[in-house]
């Protein structure tokens, strides 16, 4: 007989999954050790930022899926709906469900026991697995996601692993920190002065702009790229801030077209764990452009801590970026892009820009167009790749 943990395994398999994005559970400690044997895995720091990989995974033509805590749902309701839900983008969950089976962590329990009232609340496809005879859901519930494209959480009780025998967990060493060079800022240059608006910024990356994948900012940044160079390449956000990075990363594991994601400050502050997880993996043909305006443009221009403290060039570093550079000229901007990009090293550009915005019109396109043109455009461009090889 096999243990829950492999039935899962071979379900995933039968159900094509193949990328998985997990951040632990104690009650899924058997089941982890197994994902990354199996499958392209990418361990999270936040869940929230697993959406955004797996999103752009899924654009890029991967079959993701995530392995959480169901705590961790807590983190990314806000990101299910405004992405997977509003954009049509398919997104199978297992979630180890706490607080409602023999739990001895009081903190689990207010959140674990209304889950299921708060996903049916949220309009969340979710499914309830106690035992090996009812793990055919988790099957049942990836075909609905994939199927659908929306969303599907496969709660699963810590019942399902109680009898298992399985012992993935105590093969696998204990991490043990290894001795490393602390991080180069010593070429850090100073924060210039702004010369240009964000919208001047993006006017100059059109003479740029070919093969490249962009991924650009929600608010007012998506809307000045769409009316100044409009194709099925970009990707605008229409919502679930602060997952740029973390789609456009989804997007080049699965892609070799160089991809540039247009960030803005507050995004990223309101997720530097993108920062973490990308500078783990070192994409080669990721370029974060982060147009600096030192406040949240889209919203009335509050300022955010870069107009303080903040450095966003030295927190790419910190989080392993190699390849950074500090501009405020156009000029200076686009050699920068070309630059990385034929380096074919992940990088970030922190654009310092003046803060202002454009009076562009609203995207004339739904979060479902959007994505279904995007990921229709890679598709056709990868079959016209496969015939000239
Ligand atoms: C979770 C969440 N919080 C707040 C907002 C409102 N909001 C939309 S755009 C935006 C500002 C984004 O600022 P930044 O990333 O710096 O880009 P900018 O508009 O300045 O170019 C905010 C706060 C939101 N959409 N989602």
């Amino acid at each position: 007989m096999i243990h829950a943990e492999q039935h899962v395994i071979q379900i995933m398999e039968q159900a094509g999954i193949n990328f998985v994005a997990t951040l632990p559970c104690d009650r899924t400690k058997n089941l982890l050790p197994l994902i990354g044997k199996s499958f392209e895995e990418i361990e999270l720091t936040r869940e929230e930022d697993g959406l955004g990989i797996c999103a752009g995974a899924w654009l890029s033509n991967a079959r993701p899926m995530m392995i959480i805590q169901s705590s961790g749902l807590g983190n990314m309701l806000g990101a299910l709906a405004s992405l997977n839900v509003a954009s049509a983008i398919p997104i199978p969950v297992l979630a180890s469900w706490r607080g409602v089976y023999k739990e001895g962590i009081d903190s689990q329990i207010p959140f674990g026991k209304h889950l299921p009232a708060i996903l049916e609340g949220a309009g969340i496809h979710y499914s309830i697995i106690d035992k090996t005879e009812t793990l055919f859901l988790l099957s049942e519930a990836i075909q609905d996601a994939f199927k659908h494209c929306r969303p599907h959480v496969a709660l699963v009780s810590p019942k399902l692993w109680e009898a298992s025998s399985c012992t993935a967990w105590q093969e696998n060493p204990p991490p043990v920190i290894q001795a490393r060079p602390a991080t180069d800022t010593e070429s850090l240059l100073p924060i210039p002065q702004p010369e240009m608006t964000r919208y001047e910024a993006i006017s100059s990356l059109g003479n740029l702009l070919d093969h490249q994948i962009i991924v650009a900012n929600l608010g007012v940044p998506s809307k000045e790229l769409f009316a100044v160079y409009d194709r099925p390449l970009n990707y605008y956000m229409m919502g679930s801030m602060g997952l740029a990075s973390s789609i456009g990363f989804g997007i080049s594991r699965f892609t070799n077209k160089n991809v540039i994601v247009l960030e803005g400050d507050g995004s990223i502050l309101m997720n530097p764990n993108a920062l973490i997880t990308i500078g783990q993996y070192q994409p080669c043909n990721l370029t974060i452009v982060v147009m600096d305006n030192a406040c949240y443009g889209s919203t009335g221009s509050q300022r955010t801590y870069t107009q303080k403290k903040m450095d966003l060039e030295f927190l790419a570093r910190a989080c392993g970026f190699k390849n950074t550079a500090r501009v405020c000229k156009a000029g200076d901007l686009n050699q920068k892009i070309q630059e990385f990009e034929q380096q074919r090293e992940l990088s970030l550009i922190h654009v310092i820009i003046k803060p202002g915005n454009s009076s562009c019109p609203n995207i004339s396109l739904t979060p479902a167009e959007i994505t279904k043109r995007f990921k229709a455009c890679l598709e056709n461009r990868f079959s016209q790749q496969a015939v000239s090889f």
